[in-house]
């Protein structure tokens, strides 16, 4: 027992009585028992030890061919009323709920051990920060926790004596079956109940359970927001850094995108870009007024495929130790991994994600699944920036949203106004990825790409965006949209993207100092073509014309798709949003 809070023990003891397990093991943190519960898990092949030359630290999982990326279908919001939930999440009665998962975790750790994982939300000690436990019977939880957030007896100095203020998370591989997987939410309860499943976003209750779907209703009713959002700071040639939180849906770039290497051009001139964070940002409004923001995570649980030494480097290098790596293929030659996109040579004696031998020169199979991640520690990122562990976070100069669309969607535009930014936000759209179950490639509108993460009504979500700004008195950060994405007549991504999204960056920057002027349009604030830097691309000026124009019929479909939309939140939909509908409308007429 690593604490005295009465909370805190009289919750586990309840779940020891639910779960009966053999034995129960406190995380302390400490080395000494977590490479116990390494070896443990190697011997059991749970995990394979990768070359400790080449990978010190390293090891590959692989998980059930049926547990891959995260379930939204299985993902549930059980608040007293289903009104709470809103028309954007699966809701079922808290009650009915806990009766139904009882009979699933009754007993459910027989002759296995539960592991009790006290961890911090943000740095220790931060008035940002939080508390979670969560109980589980997996070693690969525990190790991923310990990447991903600050683990151990230390995340209790921020539980105030006998505080009640910490997230309950409970987990149970039980027997991985799809059929009766459930992640389950209850706000109300600060409470998070998991089973059936070993991946990632399912079972790392810290990550998207806690510090996005109960943290967004927290933030709520504090005061604060939690965003899908990765935070990067770009330093002048000044030394003077300025912050970024950028919204995408999942697998849309913001790993990327957090870590990038500038272009020559602004390398040459003394330009640097910093991460602090690469999914989740907590947000508050400082005494100045203006948006503060903390990366609540400690590690990156990034998409493996795609990652390579030039499209991202530093994650590559945050990878190469201290790592785990879920669902990439095995290279038998040298104990070493490998996925799709690293390198033009697959290996030929290899196993894939699956497990089965495979040849990569040879096969038409993938040899690592499109959502297999590595786990890192963010200490390893050789672009980690110096604020990462501030405990009063970054200011932030500028909130962008973005997703996947071919169409429709310039390559960059600025809001009008703050209301009209958070109308951006709210009715985003794109393309679905292989991050979650289901269909790859649908086009799905994923408001602040939190539609998958958002823990209570989503109407009340945009009154809370558009209230955040009023309470920031004109500090808020300008809002802006990007889309990466953009594909020519034969489908291929017409914009560099990856290090060279930097051009447009220093672009919204600019916008923010009121350094440059812009075109004015129906949707918001294009670039002048002048006003992008493309020296060392190549790319014409006709085509970035071409990403940069708004085809009007496109538009008016879209507005009409948003109206629709819209219809969902009948009467929580905020007023202003209705009016920003009616301006964008109106503007597409004239
Ligand atoms: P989650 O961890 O699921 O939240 O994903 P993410 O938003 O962090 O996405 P990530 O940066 O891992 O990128 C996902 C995929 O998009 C990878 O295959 C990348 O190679 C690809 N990608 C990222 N940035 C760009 C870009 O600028 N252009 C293009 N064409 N692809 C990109
Ligand atoms: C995402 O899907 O947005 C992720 C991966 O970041 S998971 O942790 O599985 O949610
Ligand atoms: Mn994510």
């Amino acid at each position: 027992m690593l604490t005295t809070n009465k909370n805190v023990l009289k919750w586990v003891q309840e779940m020891v009585d639910l779960c009966k397990p053999e034995k129960v093991v406190w995380i302390d943190g400490s080395e000494e028992q977590l490479n116990e519960l390494r070896k443990k898990a190697v011997d059991s092949k749970e995990l394979i030890e990768l070359n400790q030359q080449k990978l010190k630290g390293c090891y590959l999982h692989r998980t059930k061919q049926n547990d891959v990326a995260r379930v939204e279908d299985k993902t549930f919001i059980c608040t007293k009323n289903k009104k709470d939930a809103g028309p954007t999440n699966n809701w079922c009665d808290p009650e009915e709920m806990y009766e139904k998962l009882r009979k699933l975790f009754d007993g459910v750790m027989k002759n296995r051990t539960m592991y009790i994982i006290p961890y911090s939300m943000g740095p220790i000690g931060s008035h940002m920060s939080k508390v979670g436990i969560e109980i589980t019977d997996s070693i690969y939880v525990v190790l991923n926790m310990n990447i991903m957030t600050r683990m151990g007896k230390d995340a209790f100095l921020n539980l105030k004596e006998d505080s009640n203020d910490f997230v309950r998370g409970l987990h149970s591989k039980a027997d991985i079956d799809p059929d009766n997987r459930y992640i389950v939410h209850f706000p109300e309860d600060n409470t998070i109940w998991s089973i059936n499943s070993a991946y990632g976003g399912n079972v790392l209750l810290g990550k998207k359970c806690f510090a996005l779907r109960i943290a967004s209703y927290q933030g709520k009713n504090e005061g604060w927001m939690a965003e899908h959002m990765l935070i990067l700071g770009i330093e002048d040639p000044q030394g003077d850094v300025k912050y970024i939180a950028a919204a995408f849906p999942s697998a849309c770039g913001k790993t990327n995108l957090a870590m990038l290497i500038p272009p020559e051009i602004y390398k040459k001139e003394g330009y640097k870009v910093w991460t602090v964070g690469d999914d989740i940002a907590w947000i508050k409004i400082g005494e100045d007024g203006r948006f503060y923001a903390i990366n609540p995570e400690n590690g990156f649980f990034g998409v493996a495929p795609g990652t390579n030494e030039k499209s991202n480097f530093n994650a590559l290098e945050s990878t190469k130790k201290d790592t785990i790596f879920t669902n990439v293929a095995h290279d038998l030659k040298d104990n070493t991994v490998w996925w799709e996109g690293l390198n033009e040579n697959p290996p030929e004696n290899a196993v894939d994600w699956k497990g089965n031998p495979w040849n990569g020169k040879e096969s038409s199979e993938k040899g690592a699944h499109p959502n297999s991640r590595f786990t890192a520690p963010a200490r390893n990122c050789p672009s980690i920036s110096k604020e990462f562990n501030n405990k009063n976070g970054v200011p932030l100069s500028a909130i962008i949203f973005g997703g996947r669309r071919a169409k429709t969607t310039p390559l960059v535009y600025e809001s009008f106004s703050w209301q009209h930014g958070v109308f951006i936000g709210a009715t985003m759209a794109s393309e679905t990825t292989a991050a979650a179950t289901g269909k790859v490639g649908v086009i799905r509108r994923d408001p602040m790409a939190m539609l998958p993460f958002c823990g209570y009504n989503m109407g009340d979500y945009f009154k809370h965006w558009i209230e955040m700004g009023e309470k920031s008195k004109e500090k808020a950060p300008k809002i802006f949209n990007v889309n990466w994405f953009r594909t020519d007549e034969n489908g291929k991504f017409i914009w560099p993207g990856y290090g060279d999204n930097m051009r447009v960056l220093m672009w919204i920057l600019k916008r923010c100092n009121g350094e440059v002027d812009a075109e004015k349009t129906s949707i918001g604030f294009v670039p002048k073509t002048k006003d992008l830097n493309l020296n060392g691309l190549n790319l014409n000026e006709e085509t970035l014309k071409e990403i940069l124009s708004i085809d009007k019929s496109l538009w008016e479909k879209e507005a009409e798709e948003i109206e629709e939309f819209f219809k969902k939140f009948e009467g929580t939909l905020p007023e202003e949003l209705k009016q920003e509908l009616n301006n964008l409308k109106e503007r597409l007429k004239s």
